[in-house]
């Protein structure tokens, strides 16, 4: 279907799309079997400007939006979820700047995070505190000039790669959610330290660590907004970056459909292609049915958002749901029609489908989504009373 891409739109989808197929399908399964970051293709993007897009020009970047994030990820998507998971979590981990971030961070920042010289990631989840951000233990502690952060983030993405990080901490527990103060913490800072790199079922190329903070001190500076804002930032960084997760599970799900019809052409049984068979015809019927739906539904969020839309909350997680429970469906069919050799690992489609379970549990749960929507549909029946 055309989704009347402006010439700039085509441009960036057909330059992921390459980097995609002439570098990242090459290596995928190996970067998955060793369970290695994509240092290279991290460099091909920075050289393709694509860490630039969603920055504004002032700051060294694109100065694109959401859509344009969408498209680029969905697209490294397609061919492996690994390294579009290290790419996109790198705008995850910039959101709190780009939104809340003064003047002076943002130039401190933004000009090499554009560049793709320094990786970002972001720092809410602990061991007690997964869809539950509330109930985070880190504190952050102001001792004169610095704050003083101690406790450990869990499953943190980009982890150990990156240089910046921006972290959610407690700075007042007796205020609750207004509590929460959102810091940035570099790399090398005494007393911040990498826990244990975790094992995944899928997205292996993307890494996951903890992050240790053991009396750490940080600039006061480096507060992100005002102290206290911190759940504020965390949730709106949520609601900017869920739609790039629904753009993933797009990615994989038409990764996975390419793979499904090209086998179904190819496999002969009972003397004919599978795919002149109407029960396999119908089950790809079905996942091109719901690959563009999910598809018309993040582009349409992408482009509410990017045009100026105050309360995304939604929308985000709407688009989020859908796409991630379509690339779950279309992913495990694609290996159901394939067969037995979908469940072999020389075809892409038993990585994908391990790949695409992370998209319904990471940036809250498909159940948290629902609660967002469901909170949402409350409100805004509670202000037509
Ligand atoms: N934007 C701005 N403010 C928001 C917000 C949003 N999207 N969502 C919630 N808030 C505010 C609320 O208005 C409330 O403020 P007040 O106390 O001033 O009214 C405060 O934050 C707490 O909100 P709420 O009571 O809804 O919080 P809960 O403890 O019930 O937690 C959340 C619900 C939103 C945390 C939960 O639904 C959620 O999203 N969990 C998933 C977290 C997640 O994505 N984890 C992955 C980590 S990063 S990969």
């Amino acid at each position: 279907m055309d989704y009347f891409l402006t010439e700039e739109q085509t441009m960036i989808r057909d330059l992921a799309r390459q980097i995609a197929e002439e570098k990242i399908v090459p290596v995928r399964e190996e970067l998955d079997e060793k369970e290695e970051f994509p240092w290279e293709i991290m460099k091909v993007l920075a050289q393709s400007d694509l860490f630039g897009l969603f920055i504004p020009e002032e700051y060294g970047g694109l100065g694109k939006g959401c859509l344009e994030l969408c498209i680029a990820v969905e697209e490294l998507s397609r061919a492996c979820l690994g390294v579009s998971t290290s790419y996109a979590a790198n705008a995850l981990g910039t959101f709190p700047i780009l939104l809340f971030g003064s003047e002076d961070q943002k130039r401190r920042y933004l000009p090499d995070i554009a560049a793709g010289k320094r990786l970002v990631a972001f720092g809410l989840t602990e061991a007690g505190a997964g869809s539950d951000a509330a109930g985070i233990q880190t504190t952050a502690r102001l001792e004169g000039n610095e704050y003083m952060l101690n406790g450990t983030k869990q499953w943190i993405t980009n982890g150990g790669e990156a240089e910046i990080y921006t972290i959610i901490a407690i700075s007042d527990r007796a205020k609750g959610p207004r509590g929460a103060s959102a810091l940035v913490v570099e790399k090398g800072t005494p007393g911040f330290h990498f826990g244990k790199k975790e094992r995944k079922m899928g997205i292996r190329a993307s890494v996951t660590r903890e992050l240790i903070f053991d009396n750490c001190r940080v600039p006061k500076e480096n507060i992100i907004g005002k102290e206290g804002y911190g759940f504020i930032v965390a949730m709106r960084t949520l609601d900017s970056s869920r739609t790039g997760v629904g753009a993933q599970g797009v990615g994989v799900a038409q990764g996975a459909f390419d793979e499904a019809v090209k086998f179904a052409r190819q496999r002969v049984q009972f003397g004919h292609p599978i795919i002149s068979f109407q029960a396999v015809q119908h089950m790809l019927a079905d996942m091109a049915t719901e690959i563009e739906a999910a598809r018309s539904l993040v582009y349409s969020v992408a482009r509410y958002i990017d045009g100026g839309a105050r309360d995304v909350s939604k929308e985000s997680a709407i688009a989020k749901v859908f796409a991630t429970d379509v690339g779950m469906r279309v992913t495990t069919n694609a290996v159901q029609v394939m067969g037995g050799s979908g469940y072999m690992r020389e075809y892409p489609v038993e990585k994908m489908m391990r790949d695409a379970k992370i998209l319904q549990i990471y940036e809250g749960t498909n159940q948290i989504q629902r609660n967002v929507i469901g909170q949402a549909l409350i409100k805004e029946a509670a202000k037509k009373k």
